[in-house]
């Protein structure tokens, strides 16, 4: 089993696309195993997208990941790092695969609905930076 962290981003929120989200990941057979809502801060969202800190997006995206509530998760499943990315779709939307949750229900690169951790240190990390080990419930 392993565990991924993924997040309805400000769009997915304001575009009431959360249940939306959630549901394509549990019609994937996964998991819900913690769930949130949650505001951060323009600081918290540096933290967490510290690896980014270099790339020229990095003001914008953390400006916008602070700018209204997102949902995080903890998702949990047979290769669920992966199934998560997969339903998710690439990064920029026109790249996306029809039928992914970015190609079908994305405005754009950044406000793109939805995260999932790429690897399982990060997935690790991001599950700690949202969720303590209470928050998490075995199933
Ligand atoms: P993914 O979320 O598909 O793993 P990353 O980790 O490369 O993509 O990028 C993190 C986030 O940064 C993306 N979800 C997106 O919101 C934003 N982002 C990535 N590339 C760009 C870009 N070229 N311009 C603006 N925002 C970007």
């Amino acid at each position: 089993m392993e565990r991924t962290l993924s997040i309805v981003k400000p769009d997915g929120v304001k575009k009431g696309l959360t249940g939306e989200v959630i549901g394509r990941f549990e019609r994937a057979g996964l998991k819900v195993i913690g769930l949130k809502m949650s505001c951060l801060t323009k600081k918290e969202a540096e933290g967490f997208y510290a690896v980014h800190r270099e790339r020229p997006f990095f003001q914008s995206l953390t400006s916008f990941m602070s700018s209204g509530p997102v949902v995080p998760m903890v998702i949990e499943g047979d290769g669920a790092i992966k199934k998560v990315r997969d339903i998710m779709g690439a990064t920029n939307p026109k790249d996306a695969a029809p039928g992914t949750i970015r190609r079908d229900l994305a405005a754009s690169i950044e406000e793109n609905v939805v995260h999932g951790s790429d690897g399982p240190d990060t997935a690790r990390f991001e599950i700690g930076y949202f969720f303590n080990s209470l928050e998490i419930k075995e199933r």
